[in-house]
């Protein structure tokens, strides 16, 4: 269930009329999709048939090899390496998403379900961790306003609270207390209307690898990686801010926003570049850019709010 913090202020509110005014998405294009060198296991899910999206970077996407065996996943362990190691023992086949809280329309989906009920981009996305390095990624996917619009938020649901599956038979990092599980994340509602922000059921032409956070992930490009929660079981609407993992382990460091931001420092890392997986150990950092890059789409979010308090 979701958890709370009680010191928040209602200022970190935005009013609902903000994103439903939110312009309208244009999806065009020849709805080819990029077909990636290390695509090579045939599609399991025939559904995924992916239109291009202008939403995503002319940016290279790092190699499929790259993507599925240098991850952050701590349910399967802390090290790059673990998630690759030991994902592979998590069931995601039956997975149930349950969508809850201050709604006019409770839910409960298959994954399946939610694939053919909307429709399915290819978004390559600029994924930037807050230890300082980055990739870009090929994810597949839909935009999450699309199953919030079908779920009827409530007039005082402010915010939307994700829950990662909870089961250490399976998950051998949750073995350990390193964070207190479920993994939990949140996004004020606006953030979670954006049309940017996508829960991702693949990348490059395979269902999501597991390490990735199959069968179902969310994907928010102008945050830090951690916000992108995966492996989600479920989606609650709340009035109250919802506490979220890594703010919950330590507030000095992570906050509830999170967004990408070169000019406020981590107490351990510097957010001024980053480190873009693939080019090399010695390659030069490149500059790290505000809102990972989005601000056209997302700077608006955040007009009025102190970035360095709100961080
Ligand atoms: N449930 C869960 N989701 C998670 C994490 C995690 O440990 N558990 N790690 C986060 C972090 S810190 C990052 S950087 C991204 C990494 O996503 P990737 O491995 O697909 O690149 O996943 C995020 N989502
Ligand atoms: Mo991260």
């Amino acid at each position: 269930m979701v958890k709370f913090k009680s010191e928040y202020t209602s200022a970190d509110v935005t009013p609902k009329s903000h994103w439903l005014n939110r312009r309208k998405l244009i999806i065009g294009g020849s709805g080819a999709i990029l077909v990636g060198p290390y695509a090579s296991r045939a599609l399991e899910r025939s559904q995924l048939s992916p239109t291009a999206s202008p939403y995503s970077t002319d940016q290279e996407p790092n190699s499929f090899e790259d993507i599925t065996t240098y991850n952050n996943f701590y349910e399967f362990g802390t090290k790059k390496g673990d998630p690759a190691k030991n994902a592979h023992m998590l069931t995601t086949d039956p997975w149930t998403v349950t969508v809850d809280g201050l709604c006019d329309n409770p839910a409960a989906y298959s994954v399946d379900e939610l694939v053919a009920k909307y429709p399915i981009e290819e978004r390559i996305y600029r994924l930037r961790c807050v230890e300082a390095w980055s990739m870009v990624v090929p994810w597949i996917g839909f935009e999450l306003n699309k199953l919030i619009e079908d779920s009827q938020p409530a007039s005082n649901a402010s915010f939307v609270a994700f829950e990662t599956l909870v089961r250490p038979e399976e998950m051998v990092g949750q073995r350990s207390g390193f964070l207190e599980w479920p993994y939990r994340e949140g996004l004020r509602l606006d953030e979670a209307m954006n049309p940017l922000t996508i829960l991702s059921v693949g990348l490059y032409s395979e269902v999501l690898p597991n390490q990735n956070g199959a069968p179902i992930r969310l994907v928010v490009p102008w945050k830090y990686g951690f916000k992108s929660i995966k492996s989600i079981v479920r989606i609650s609407f709340t009035e109250e801010m919802p506490l979220t993992s890594w703010w919950d382990q330590n507030p000095r460091e992570y906050g509830f926003y999170s967004n990408v931001n070169p000019n406020v420092s981590h107490p351990r890392w510097s957010q001024a570049s980053e480190r873009v997986i693939g080019t090399g150990l010695f390659a030069k950092k490149v500059p790290t850019q505000l809102f990972n890059g989005y601000g056209e789409h997302v700077a608006h979010l955040y007009e009025g709010m102190d970035l360095a308090e709100y961080y």
